[in-house]
């Protein structure tokens, strides 16, 4: 009787293994969540009308793939488009007319990788992965980004587009620097995502704001500015203007606010009141956006000036909605 019930206990927990490592539970630390009645996932949702990309997101997700390579797919959409003038290939240069990108990516145990001022590569998120995935560290910059690019066998190219040359020799003629609000309703992608095993992951790239310094780095490869993850309570990631994320680590305090049990809509927008209170002067000249996905699968998304708008996927259906904003109501 005793080595029977002994038996069926064993049994239940060699099943519940095999079933925890085929659903990829085993990966370590990864505690699936426990929520009661409805389920708010396969989600994904992304700054802008990024449609494309949450279409190549849900292409992943449906199939019960990983949330990580879903964010990595969907943004790389945004990166191989030229008509894309704020991200990779195609994207607005720096004032000496250099295409320089910055772009990071989280899973849902925190692992982060990130590239910063990287030229000549056309996916920087991809290479942010290798990152995360193939060295000790989180960040790599410039030059050595790239020889770590070349040497992980990504191709050397020119990202500045015919397109994106002539808007550089016009705003040439007066080098004035000033950063355009909403420049084109399409701009850097912050992209998250939660996989139907409840794994969340992010990523963000952009080639920055258009004509900035040489070498200026902005919010959107910054872990905690740009973009947050942590798997057991949410995800967040910004667009707009880097300087005012990077100063109040947007991403991350909108992470720690669902932590303490925010919804993530009034999170974003504790996030973007934020940087009106401690900035005022700078919120009333300038975009900041953000969007947030806990690890129920709500979400939100708010900015500082009316016309942010997010791509969200969910039940097979893709959609654009405009996000409310402090100054818009
Ligand atoms: C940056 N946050 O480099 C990026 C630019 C951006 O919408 O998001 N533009 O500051």
């Amino acid at each position: 009787m005793f080595s029977r019930r002994l038996f069926v206990k064993k049994a239940f927990w060699a099943g519940a293994a095999l079933l925890a490592g085929r659903m990829g539970w085993r990966r370590e630390g990864f505690v699936p969540p426990t929520s009661g009645g409805h389920r708010g996932y396969p989600i994904v949702l992304a700054t802008w009308d990024n449609r494309k990309a949450t279409a190549a997101a849900w292409e992943i997700l449906s199939a019960g793939g990983w949330a990580l390579d879903a964010v990595e797919a969907g943004a790389r959409v945004a990166e191989a488009d030229p008509s894309d003038t704020s991200v990779g290939y195609g994207g607005l240069p720096d004032r000496e007319g250099r295409v320089t990108l910055d772009a990071c990516i989280m899973d849902e145990l925190g692992n982060a990788g990130s590239v910063t001022f990287l030229q000549h590569i056309k996916h920087p998120v991809s290479v942010a992965r290798r990152v995360m995935e193939k060295t000790p560290h989180v960040i790599l910059s410039g030059e050595g980004a790239l020889a770590f690019a070349l040497s992980e066998g990504f191709h050397r190219e020119d990202l500045l587009t015919e397109e994106a040359r002539r808007a550089w020799e016009i705003w040439k003629v007066k080098a004035e620097y000033r950063p355009v609000i909403n420049i084109e309703r399409h701009d850097t992608i912050g992209i998250l995502a939660l996989d139907a095993q409840g794994r969340l992951s992010g990523a963000c790239s952009t080639s920055g704001l258009a004509f900035k310094m040489h070498g200026r780095v902005g919010d959107s490869p910054i872990i905690g500015a740009g973009l947050f993850v942590d798997g057991a309570v949410g995800a967040a990631t910004a667009t707009g203007l880097g300087e005012l994320v990077l100063k109040t680590l947007g991403t991350f305090l909108i992470v720690e606010e669902m932590r303490r049990g925010k919804h993530p809509q009034r999170a974003v927008e504790l996030a973007i009141r934020r940087i009106s209170d401690k900035y005022p002067a700078q919120a009333r000249e300038n975009q900041v956006g953000f969007v947030a996905l806990d690890r129920r699968g709500r979400y939100g998304a708010y900015s500082l000036q009316p016309g942010f708008n997010y791509a969200l996927y969910r039940e097979g259906q893709n959609r654009v909605f405009e996000a409310p904003s402090l100054f818009g109501r």
